[in-house]
């Protein structure tokens, strides 16, 4: 592999799996993946990640990008809702990384990273303004305005998942009730679809087979998480008025998704009703993003 260009080390930490790069130009050069280390991730995480990409540093100079689920301030990143991922407070990813590589490290949210992939070389790929939603282990989300990622002062901006859509609604690991994500994200579908039927379904998938297939109890769990989904995709559109919206993640990329989604936005009040398409990077939008802000 030639050394130098535009070539970055880019890692992408979910709440499920762990991907990571090598990105020149928005493109995936190479690419490898394990399991989230989710029992005990003070002391696993840092050599998880660190294992990854040792194969690149010789080959892949500059600072090393890192999107990562979380509240991501300063390089240290802290869980919002740790049933995602129980990272300790205040957990100083950045630096620890940047002391076992020997390279400089720069730290975002995971959905804002997705979101900026996409935006300069996904679904959002010449408009000024945009939002994207990712509904896989939790809810994550990221808008642009005039062409800006929203980050906010403190970095906290693009937390849409935890904007509650039932006041008593179930409770979310944040602290709030009716969060999105307590509703519609990968983990609760789960969670919810094995408490009504009492089967032990592993992982949204399967619930939404089951829904496909006809399971009643299931098809209610879906129903009620697509719901969730629109109220928010409406929310965004009354509260920033974004040209569309793109819907990624493993859950939110799934055929039946997408259409009851679809048909609850057709439905909405014209005024409400924002634009859907589908995010077009795929897993690969949080590594693409993350290259391209470092
Ligand atoms: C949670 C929160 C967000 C994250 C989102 C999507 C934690 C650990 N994470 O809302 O920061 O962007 O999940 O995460 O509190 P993913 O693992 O589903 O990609
Ligand atoms: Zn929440």
């Amino acid at each position: 592999m030639k050394s130098g260009g535009n070539l970055r080390i880019a890692i992408d930490v979910g709440g499920t799996k762990i991907a990571a790069a090598i990105v020149m130009d928005h493109r995936i050069v190479e690419r490898r993946q394990i399991a989230t280390p989710r029992e005990d991730i003070a002391t696993q995480l840092i050599p998880a990640i660190a294992g990854l990409v040792a194969p690149w540093l010789a080959a892949v100079p500059g600072t090393i990008g890192v999107a990562t689920t979380g509240f991501a301030a300063a390089g240290r990143v802290s869980a919002v809702n740790p049933q995602t991922l129980p990272f300790p407070d205040q957990f100083d990813l950045g630096g620890l990384l940047a002391a076992s590589t020997g390279r400089a490290v720069f730290v975002t949210n995971d959905a804002l990273a997705a979101t900026w992939g996409e935006f300069v070389a996904g679904a959002g790929q010449g408009l000024a303004s945009f939002a994207f939603l990712t509904i896989s282990t939790g809810v994550g989300g990221g808008m642009v305005c005039g062409g800006r990622l929203l980050t906010g002062p403190n970095g906290f901006a693009g937390h849409l998942g935890h904007m509650s859509v039932a006041v008593a609604g179930p409770a979310c690991g944040c602290g709030r009730k009716g969060c999105v994500e307590a509703i519609a994200s990968g983990t609760a579908i789960a969670r919810r679809a094995n408490e009504l039927t009492c089967v032990e379904r592993d992982g949204a998938a399967e619930v939404i087979a089951a829904a496909e297939a006809g399971d009643a109890a299931c098809q209610s769990v879906l129903d009620d998480a697509v719901s969730a989904l629109a109220s928010l995709c409406l929310n965004i559109k009354a509260a920033i008025d974004v040209e569309c919206v793109a819907i990624g993640g493993s859950v939110g990329l799934s055929g039946a998704f997408q259409v009851r989604l679809g048909l609850l936005i057709a439905g909405a009040p014209p005024a409400f009703r924002i634009k859907l398409v589908p995010a077009a990077l795929g897993a690969d939008a949080g590594l693409v993003g993350i290259a391209a802000l470092v």
